[in-house]
C-alpha cells in the first residue's frame, strides 16, 4: 500500500549501530581471557578467507574510547556490542574473571557519559572452547545452566546501567553453519545433530530470559533472529507452497518457539518424518512458554527467493565468501525449496540480495503473526571500500542501501508496526567471520587488510556524516 503521508519516527527512537566482540576486540589472550571456539577455528587451515583471524581484529579492546568518541560526535544514540563469555568465566564458568568483567563495565559506563544506551548481546558466537571439550556445548542441556549462570553475572553486574539485552544472536545461523553447513564451529554436518543443538540453544534463550524477568531486571530482552523473509519466484502454486515451507523451515522454526514456545506443525511433522527431530522432555514446554521475550531482534541483510525442488534436486551449495560477485552456488532442500535469483533485485559483490521492501514486509508478517515490538539489531552493506588519498572513502553505495531500509522501516512504522530502533551493521569496519578484512560494513574505516596489516587508524567515511544529519533529523527526512 502506499501512504498519502509517513508518520515520523518516535521521539525516543534508538538509532545505533552494532559491533561483536570476536570481530572487533582482539586481545584474545589479554587480561585473563579464556580460549573460545572460534579462537581455535581460525586456526584450522582453509576455515577463514585467507586464513584471517580476530586476534587483533580492529583493537577495540585498547581502543574503545576512541570508537565511543567517534560514537559521540556521530549522535548515535545506541551501540549494540557483544561480551566475550571467555573473558567473564575463561573455561565457560567457575571463578569469575574480574579483569574480563570490568573491561564491560568500562565500556558501559564509557557509553552512558556519552549518551549512548548500551544494548547488550550477551552471545555473539564464541562459545568457551572449554564447554565445548568438555560436554560439546550446545549438543549437551549442560549448556543451559552454564549459559545462565553466566548470564546472571552480567545481569548483577549492569543491572540498571544496561536496558536492552540481546540474548541469543541468530541463533539460525549458529546452529546451521556449526552443524549442517560445517562452516563455523565445531563445523558438524548432520542434521540431526543440528535440530538437537538447536533445541538446548531454545532452552538457554528461554532460560536465560526467564531469568532476567525473575530478577526483575530493569529494561527488555530478546534473542536476535537473522530473518531473510520468503517470497515465492512467481505464483505457480508449487512454488508458493515452497515459499510457504520455507517460512516455516527457515523462520517460524525459530520465531515461533521464542513467541509461542512451540515448533511449526509442518516443519516438525517433516522433521520427525526424516528422522531428525529433536527430542522433547516434558518439562520443556514449561521453560520454552515461560521464557518469552519483551521484544523481538531483526538482523535483516536480504530476502529468499525460492522455487520448487524435487526430491532428487538440489541439496547445500558453497557460499561466496571471496566477493567475486556470481560465485554463489544453487543451494536447497531437496523435495521442498531451493533458492533462485530474485529478478527484480541487485545484488552486492557478495551476492546478497539488495531489497529494502524486503524489511517492510519481514517487520509486517512479524508484527501480524506476533504482535511484539521490534528491535533492528542489525542491517548494513558489505562491499569494498577505498581510502583515497585524501584519507577519504567516498561509500555513496552504502548510503544508498541504508537511506532505502530507513524508508522502508518508516513504512512500516506507518503500517502499524512497533520499531524500537535501528542498528547498522556494523559501526567500525571489523573482521567479517568467513569474509575477512575486505568485505566491509562500517561508518568508520579501519586501517586494517587481508594480511591484518595496517594502521587500525580510524577514518570517518561519507556514510558517517549522512547518517549523522539522519540522526539530528531524527529519520523524518528519509
Ligand atoms: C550476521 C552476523 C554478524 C555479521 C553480519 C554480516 O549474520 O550477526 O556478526 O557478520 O551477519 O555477515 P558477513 O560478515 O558474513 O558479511
Amino acid at each position: 500500500m502506499e501512504h498519502k503521508q509517513l508518520d515520523q519516527f518516535p521521539k525516543d527512537f534508538l538509532w545505533g549501530s552494532a559491533s561483536a566482540a570476536y570481530q572487533v576486540e582482539g586481545a584474545w589472550q589479554e587480561d585473563g581471557k579464556g580460549v573460545s571456539v572460534w579462537d581455535e577455528f581460525v586456526r584450522i587451515p582453509g576455515k577463514t578467507f585467507k586464513g584471517t583471524n580476530g586476534d587483533v581484529a580492529v583493537d577495540h579492546y585498547h581502543r574503545y574510547k576512541e570508537d565511543v568518541a567517534l560514537m559521540k560526535e556521530q549522535g548515535l544514540k545506541a551501540y549494540r556490542f557483544s561480551v566475550a563469555w571467555t573473558r567473564i568465566f575463561p573455561n565457560g564458568r567457575g571463578e569469575i574473571n574480574q579483569a574480563g568483567l570490568q573491561f564491560y563495565i568500562d565500556l558501559v559506563d564509557e557509553l552512558i557519559a556519552n549518551q549512548i544506551e548500551p544494548v547488550l548481546t550477551l552471545y555473539h558466537w564464541d562459545l568457551p572452547q572449554a564447554l565445548q571439550d568438555e560436554y560439546q556445548g550446545w549438543e549437551s542441556r549442560k549448556i543451559v545452566a552454564d549459559f545462565t549462570n553466566y548470564a546472571q553475572v552480567l545481569f548483577e553486574a549492569l543491572r540498571g546501567k544496561v536496558k536492552y539485552w540481546v540474548s541469543l544472536n541468530e541463533q539460525n545461523i549458529f546452529i546451521s553453519h556449526g552443524y549442517l553447513m560445517a562452516s563455523h564451529p565445531p563445523a558438524v554436518s548432520d542434521p540431526k545433530r543440528m535440530y538437537q543443538a538447536n533445541h538446548y540453544a531454545n532452552l538457554a534463550n528461554a532460560a536465560v530470559i526467564k531469568k532476567f524477568h525473575d530478577m526483575d531486571m530493569p529494561g527488555k530482552i530478546g534473542p536476535s533472529f537473522a530473518y531473510s523473509p520468503n517470497y515465492p519466484l512467481d505464483s505457480d502454486p508449487q512454488n508458493v507452497l515452497a515459499a510457504e515451507d520455507s517460512e516455516d523451515l527457515n523462520a517460524h522454526f525459530w520465531m515461533d518457539v521464542y513467541l509461542f514456545g512451540k515448533y511449526p506443525i509442518a516443519a516438525l511433522k517433516l522433521l520427525k518424518e526424516q528422522g531428525v527431530a529433536p527430542i522433547i522432555e516434558p518439562e520443556d514446554d514449561e521453560l520454552l512458554a515461560a521464557g518469552k521475550p519483551d521484544f523481538l531482534g531483526i538482523n535483516y541483510y536480504q530476502t529468499n527467493t525460492v522455487v520448487f525442488n524435487p526430491l532428487d534436486g538440489v541439496g547445500l551449495g558453497r557460499m561466496n565468501t571471496t566477493g567475486e560477485k556470481g560465485s554463489s552456488e544453487e543451494s536447497g532442500l531437496p523435495g521442498v525449496f531451493k533458492r533462485v535469483e530474485n529478478p527484480f533485485v541487485e545484488r552486492t559483490n557478495w551476492d546478497w540480495e539488495i531489497d529494502p521492501e524486503g524489511l517492510r514486509i519481514g517487520l509486517r508478517r512479524i508484527t501480524s503473526r506476533y504482535r511484539i515490538p521490534v528491535l533492528i539489531t542489525e542491517n548494513g552493506l558489505g562491499e569494498y571500500d577505498k581510502l583515497t588519498e585524501a584519507k577519504e572513502i567516498h561509500d555513496d553505495y552504502r548510503i544508498d542501501y541504508l537511506k532505502g531500509h530507513i524508508h522502508a522501516i518508516r513504512e512500516a512504522i506507518t503500517d502499524g508496526v512497533d520499531v524500537l530502533g535501528y542498528c547498522t551493521w556494523s559501526y567500525t569496519d571489523l573482521l567479517s567471520w568467513l569474509n575477512g578484512y575486505q568485505k566491509r560494513y562500517g561508518f568508520v574505516y579501519v586501517a586494517q587488510d587481508e594480511n591484518q596489516e595496517g594502521s587500525l587508524n580510524r577514518y570517518k567515511k561519507d556514510s558517517f556524516y549522512w547518517y549523522q544529519k539522519v540522526i539530528q533529523n531524527n529519520g523524518n527526512t528519509i
